[in-house]
């Protein structure tokens, strides 16, 4: 290790989701893949040690509403993360463009603003197909993937808040 990498404190958030608390909004709207990256999400949750009463789920009707209730959930002071999720795939209209540049912008805005790391778990897509692929199949589920960034980050959060220790 070099001499400046020693005078240093890493920090980084560990996987562990052991006496955290989440919050989730997950949309209807698309609710075929919706309901698997829910699956995902509170399965890399509980495998990584958060308790069943730890976890509240929030249901909205499609991706718009998303920002709203999440922004509420990380203003309440009861969550360490809030994470998003929903699926947004494309139709023969513009309405995609609008609905997916909204959520997006309103969800990104709640993590700097209140300081609850707030996780963007929604999908964009052109088909079904591709949803299909990153809610569970060949793509992997971008479910668990917002859960393990939620847990990450709610550590993170309170290792950033501690004090460093004196090195003497
Ligand atoms: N909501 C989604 O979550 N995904 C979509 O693909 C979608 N499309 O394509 O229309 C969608 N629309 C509904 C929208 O999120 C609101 O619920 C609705 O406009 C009421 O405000």
């Amino acid at each position: 290790m070099g001499k400046s990498e020693e005078t240093f404190r890493s920090i980084e958030g560990q996987l562990s989701a052991k006496g955290l608390h989440f919050g989730i909004v997950v949309s209807r709207f698309n609710s075929f893949i919706t309901d698997r990256l829910l699956g995902g999400c509170l399965d890399a949750l509980r495998r990584l040690g958060a308790e069943g009463e730890a976890v509240a789920v929030a249901r909205v009707p499609g991706s718009l509403e998303i920002a709203v209730a999440a922004r509420a959930m990380a203003q309440s002071g009861s969550y360490d993360a809030v994470i998003c999720l929903g699926a947004v795939i494309r139709g023969d209209t513009p309405h995609f463009d609008y609905v997916a540049a909204e959520a997006a912008r309103g969800i990104a805005a709640i993590g700097p603003e209140t300081g609850v790391p707030t996780i963007f778990g929604v999908l964009t897509c052109n088909t079904l197909e591709q949803a299909i692929d990153r809610a569970g199949a060949k793509g992997g589920n971008k479910g668990f993937e917002a859960g393990m960034a939620a847990i990450e980050m709610a550590r993170l959060m309170k290792e950033i808040g501690k004090r460093p220790k004196s090195g003497k």
